[in-house]
């Protein structure tokens, strides 16, 4: 098990450049006696925790700042050790002066990361909500804020502290089995193990969909806005983001290069990109590369506004697009544009197509593409399900589930209690992964406390 030093680290936790304040923090041993030799007011070293105090910092005759400064003691701060806040006024002069001096004392400029990484191996949480604390700082939309706030407060962890136990309780039965291979005792039907191998998977498989949106809430959506010239592809940008961002006319191949502007709905960041219009005869160039840079557009993205110019397009020319659109891995959601001026018949048969009819000059319509992407990324009811928004979480449960269904079929195939019981610490161990506990201890302390058999 790793264990954090404790020598004094100091750093600028606001970010660097000019502003009205600027906070420099200190983490470790004696830093409040670290501090308090710069400092002139009142002797720090005798006041209480959570204290905050005003004074003037003076290092070798020179006056370095007036200051407020905020006392922790171990363990009631952030890293669980001795922590001082200081606030300086925001210029980088001060902040390097400041910090300076308190290198000069004894402090050692932190790594990046280094308060957090000391909070998580000195206890104060685990590593689900440490990496939260990076997605905390790092959120820009409310959901982004709320996902990152509810992992900080242990709602994953929880979830998959569950699940470990489950496993735990599994994998302890079986080693009993071990114990008294001789006397050819199973203690576990074969068929309750089953089941609860696979309900378990069912419940790792939810965790795993999830990323999916997680991913969505973290780094945003990547819309394409494509379709023929002349579709309304600009418009329907202007309009949704309700300013003139693309130039919008009735002369084909208008867009040529690449416009990108974000919004946010539903406290998703929405990328859309408009594209140059998809034609097969042009002899323009620079349309040419437009129309090449639509398409690598299209594959990247996360989803796909297809525009279809209700006006000048029939059914059939239509039905034609919709066959080439088939074989795409990307999402799409079907706009009929220009329904003031559509033929009714050629409405009526594409709402039959699950196409969303509109106006791309209608604000007000506008609200239905919002409405359905919404739907198609299930976000209307986030606030109670567990999301994974890691990378690292998400890596380390398709391993867990993968193994559990190796569990499964060397099950059906009655393959040994040695090779379940491996297989199944295996999975603990990427399970433990996610949070940073040891897992092959926890397995031996589960088998002695409870299990104790007097051997
Ligand atoms: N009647 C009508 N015209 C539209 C609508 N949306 C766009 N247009 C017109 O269609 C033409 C092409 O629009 P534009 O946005 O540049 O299409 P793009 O080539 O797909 O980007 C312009 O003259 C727009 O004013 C609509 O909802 N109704
Ligand atoms: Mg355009």
């Amino acid at each position: 098990m790793l264990h954090s030093s404790h020598e004094p680290i100091v750093a600028l936790a606001t970010s660097s450049g000019k502003g009205a304040l600027a906070v420099i923090r200190l983490s470790g041993t004696d830093t409040i006696e670290l501090v308090n030799q710069l400092f002139k007011g009142k002797d720090l070293t005798l006041q209480p925790s959570h204290s905050l105090h005003f004074g003037t910092l003076i290092h070798e005759d020179q006056v370095l700042d007036e200051v407020l400064v905020a006392l922790f003691r171990a363990p009631k701060s952030f890293t669980k050790e001795e922590s001082v806040e200081i606030s300086c006024h925001g210029s980088m002069y001060i902040v390097q002066n400041i910090m300076q001096a308190l290198i000069g004392l004894g402090a050692r400029l932190a790594n990046p990361g280094e308060f957090t990484q000391r909070a998580f191996l000195n206890g104060r949480f685990d590593l689900v909500q440490a990496e939260a604390v990076a997605d905390l700082i790092a959120a820009d939309t409310a959901l982004a804020h709320q996902t990152a706030l509810q992992q900080m407060r242990a709602g994953f962890s929880s979830e998959l502290q569950h699940l470990r136990e489950k496993l735990i309780h599994l994998g302890a039965l079986l080693e009993l089995e071990l114990d008294f291979s001789e006397e050819d005792v199973a203690f576990v039907d074969r068929q309750s193990l089953t089941n609860l191998v696979q309900s378990l998977r069912t419940e790792i498989s939810t965790l795993i969909q999830s990323f999916e949106k997680g991913n969505v809430i973290k780094n945003g959506l990547p819309i394409a806005i494509v379709g023929k010239p002349n579709a309304g592809k600009s418009t329907l940008l202007n309009t949704l983001l309700q300013e003139d961002r693309a130039i919008v006319s009735h002369i084909a191949g208008t867009t040529r290069d690449v416009i990108e502007a974000e919004k946010n709905i539903g406290g998703i960041c929405c990328r859309f990109i408009d594209t140059a219009g998809l034609r097969k005869h042009t002899s323009d160039e620079i349309e040419l590369i437009g129309i090449a840079k639509a398409r690598s557009q299209m594959q990247q993205a996360a989803l796909i506004l297809y525009v279809f110019d209700l006006q000048t397009e029939s059914l059939s020319s239509i039905q034609n697009t919709l066959d080439e659109l088939a074989n795409l891995d990307v999402p799409c959601i079907k706009i009929g544009n220009k329904l003031d001026v559509a033929p009714v018949e050629l409405g009526t048969a594409l709402t039959q197509k699950d196409f969303l009819l509109l106006s791309a000059k209608e604000p007000k319509q506008i609200a239905k593409i919002e409405q359905r992407i919404m739907q198609l990324f299930d976000l209307n009811n986030l606030d109670s399900a567990t999301i994974v928004v890691n990378v690292r979480h998400y890596e380390s449960l398709v391993k867990a589930n993968d193994t559990l269904l190796k569990v499964l079929q060397g099950l059906s195939q009655s393959l040994s209690t040695e090779w379940l019981t491996l297989e199944i610490k295996h999975a603990l161990t990427y399970l433990g992964e996610i949070t940073g506990k040891i897992t092959t201890e926890d397995l031996l302390d589960e088998i002695f406390s409870k299990f104790c058999i007097g051997k």
